[in-house]
């Protein structure tokens, strides 16, 4: 978990290869989506394109239809997912189902204007529609809004590990291994 431009992405492609599991982007998914033109695609657009979540009910069905396929029989790594108290509760009825559990969350922190910064830098880089300053700034206020308050459920549940994701990106590495190897230890 983190705002956008924590570099969840780019330290969830480590932890799975590591592991040895998919890594589960609902944001990669939904791009995947959005440029073959499939009706999910179309649908999720809109929201992206403005800085909102899409739909509980869209995006929960894509992450069960996903997390159901052979390659996660395993384990997985969740990125990006979840990002709403509904995602929380759906994630568990899944997972129940599914014979998995939770073992970890890795919390990304970064600074407000390093994050805008990254973005602004993406931006060049990828051209994504979502990486506009005021896209990026209503992205910020809704993480703020409806994602950072689930860092604190799991915390509840002591699964939470904090790592700070400044710096150099092997050096935020590092860290989330370090401090995976501490959950695994208590
Ligand atoms: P995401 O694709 O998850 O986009 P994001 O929040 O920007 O995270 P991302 O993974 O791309 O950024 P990262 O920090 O890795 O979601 C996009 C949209 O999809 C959402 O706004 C929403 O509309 C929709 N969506 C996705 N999941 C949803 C859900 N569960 N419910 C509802 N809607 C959902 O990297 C950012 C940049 O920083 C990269 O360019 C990277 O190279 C760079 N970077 C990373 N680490 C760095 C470091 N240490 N130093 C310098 N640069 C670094």
């Amino acid at each position: 978990m983190g705002p956008p431009g924590a570099g969840k992405g780019t330290q969830a492609r480590f932890i799975a290869e590591h592991f040895g599991v998919p890594a589960i982007s609902t944001g990669d998914i939904f791009r995947a989506n959005v440029s073959e033109g499939t009706e999910l695609g179309l649908e999720a657009k809109r929201f992206m394109d403005a800085g909102e979540y899409v739909p509980d009910e869209v995006t929960n069905l894509m992450v069960r239809n996903r997390i159901d396929e052979d390659d996660a029989a395993k384990g997985f790594l969740l990125d990006g997912y979840p990002r709403t108290l509904a995602q929380v509760e759906e994630l568990d009825g899944m997972i129940a189902y599914t014979g998995h559990r939770l073992d970890g969350v890795v919390c990304l922190t970064v600074d407000q204007d390093e994050i805008v910064s990254r973005l602004l830098q993406r931006a060049q880089v990828e051209g994504r529609a979502d990486d506009t300053e005021d896209v990026i700034r209503r992205r910020q206020e809704v993480y703020l809004e409806q994602t950072e308050p689930l860092t604190e459920v799991y915390k509840q549940r002591g699964i939470v590990v904090e790592v700070d994701g400044m710096g150099d990106v092997d050096d935020v590495t590092r860290r989330v291994f370090e401090a995976l190897d501490g959950l695994a230890e208590s």
